[in-house]
């Protein structure tokens, strides 16, 4: 079994060692174990265009951007996606959402657009959310965008060959807990049996019908959209066990080998903070912290941290609370500089547009990619033992970039020692100027402008001996 690296040195502050990381895996378990084995090669060689993307685009679309937020009148203040938990919706009630999903103006070469424009490299979609609503072409069920919607198309088709088609990487996300299967109620006694909850319970008489029913999209999505990640959630009900996350774990890697898959496909991570626990090794291959990035760098472990740019993953007709761009900016730096990625989302609505708001702050996002994307793809974590006081620094082979994001009122910037010797610098926003390079008893100075060239984060490329 290939599983995700134990995190027992998951801890260690902010040294990340940049060379490769040292692989603790192949706990065999039998059969399921010995058909995803690899060497610690074959996984750098599977993870590595993963690592190398650093910034991905996540999509939430489905039948909730209908409603968007609303119900009956009502405005939820919860996530979009979850109304039919939040509303108390019964099945009956939600399903009539289906007919009223008609994305006429979805384009999904707009879409690819916007997200390779932003310097994203992939992009992850809701194949299906906690409202079980298929948004692919399904044979094992009618609860899809082709048999129960208006529009009738197939969206996936179309967006995984237009990402294929701009060379981005297309990938699934996909819930394990599921609000319309019939094997499927609600957990809590204030909820309607079929609407949504925080937890199913499941029929133990029916649990293997909607394993066998999982396992029948999932080879539907793999072999007709040829995804490159598949991004499970809702494996926190309890009728879901780490033993079940392995098997499943286990039978995407043999649908395609190359496959990567996210630890929430079994019980691995702690919280919200979705970092795999150390007491055994759990499935996954990265690690997931939800809305929120690690305090520190982590050594030897994969992760991802997931951010929506208002309050909301689905679309919201009413959620204004927009981050700005210096914060998606500076958060991207920030999970980079600790040796992570970052997937940003996006809520589409029912008519199919990625909302304005969204597609503003993405194009700012891509000015400043196309400036310093060179500090961010294929870069590994800040070599600095503590946080920088005045930005984020990340790694190459021969190369250091300092993001500075608050830049020093007399120009000279304090870099602590790092045990290399700088050979020049240079800013990315300016790379026919020179900065000039200073020792100092405790690390180097460096000279710069008096004003920043870019005040949501200059970097400062510096070329080591
Ligand atoms: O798809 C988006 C959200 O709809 C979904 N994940 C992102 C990517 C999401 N599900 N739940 N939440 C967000 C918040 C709820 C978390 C909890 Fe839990 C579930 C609290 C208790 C159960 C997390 C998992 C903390 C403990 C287990």
């Amino acid at each position: 079994m290939t599983v995700f690296r134990t995190a027992a040195s998951v801890l260690l502050g902010w040294l990340i060692a940049s060379s490769a990381p040292s692989f603790t895996g192949l706990r065999a378990t039998g059969d399921t174990a010995a058909a995803t084995a690899e060497t610690p090669a074959e996984r750098e060689q599977r993870m590595r265009w993963w690592r190398e993307a650093r910034f991905g685009m996540f999509i939430h679309w489905g039948l909730y951007a209908v409603p968007a937020g609303e119900y009956q009148g009502k405005r939820e203040k919860e996530i979009g996606e979850w109304i039919m938990s939040w509303a108390n919706i019964p099945r009956v009630e939600y399903e009539k959402f289906a007919p009223r999903f008609n994305p006429t103006a979805f384009d999904a070469t707009e879409w690819v657009r916007i997200a390779k424009a932003a310097g994203m490299k992939y992009i992850v979609i809701t194949s299906k959310h906690h409202d079980g609503f298929s948004m692919f072409d399904s044979a094992v069920t009618d609860y899809d965008v082709v048999d129960a919607t208006p529009y009738k198309k197939d969206v996936m088709k179309a967006l995984s060959a237009e990402a294929k088609r701009q060379g981005l990487k297309f990938c699934f996300y996909y819930s394990i807990m599921d609000w319309h299967h019939p094997s499927q109620t609600a957990d809590s006694a204030s909820k309607h049996p079929t609407a949504g909850d925080r937890k199913t319970k499941i029929d133990p008489a029916r649990k293997a019908e909607y394993v066998t029913y999982m396992k029948a999209q999932l080879q539907e999505l793999v072999t007709a959209y040829d995804p490159e990640v598949l991004w499970f959630d809702g494996e926190w009900v309890d009728w879901w066990t780490e033993s079940d996350g392995k098997e499943l774990y286990a039978y995407v890697r043999r649908l395609k080998p190359s496959l990567i898959v996210n630890n929430r496909v079994g019980k691995g991570r702690k919280g919200m903070d979705g970092l795999s626990k150390d007491d055994q090794q759990y499935a996954g291959d990265f690690g997931t912290p939800e809305q929120q990035i690690p305090a520190s760098g982590l050594k030897n472990v994969d992760w991802e941290t997931c951010m929506t740019m208002n309050d909301t993953w689905g679309f919201k007709s009413y959620d204004e609370n927009w981050k700005s761009s210096e914060t998606l900016v500076r958060q991207l730096v920030d999970a980079a500089s600790k040796g992570g990625n970052y997937l940003l989302n996006v809520g589409p609505t029912a008519e199919g547009r990625i909302p304005g708001p969204s597609v503003e702050r993405l194009a700012a996002v891509g000015r400043w990619m196309q400036v310093n994307g060179e500090a961010i793809y294929g870069t590994t974590a800040s070599p600095f033992a503590a946080p920088l006081a005045w930005g984020r620094a990340t790694s190459k082979p021969g190369m250091l970039y300092l993001h500075v994001f608050d830049w020093p009122a007399n120009g000279e910037l304090k870099v602590p020692a790092f045990g290399r010797t700088v050979k020049a610098a240079t800013l990315l926003a300016n790379r026919g100027a020179q900065v000039a390079v200073s020792t100092a008893p405790d690390g180097v100075r460096l000279a710069l402008p008096s004003s920043p060239p870019d005040p949501i984060a200059t970097v400062v490329a510096l070329q080591l001996q």
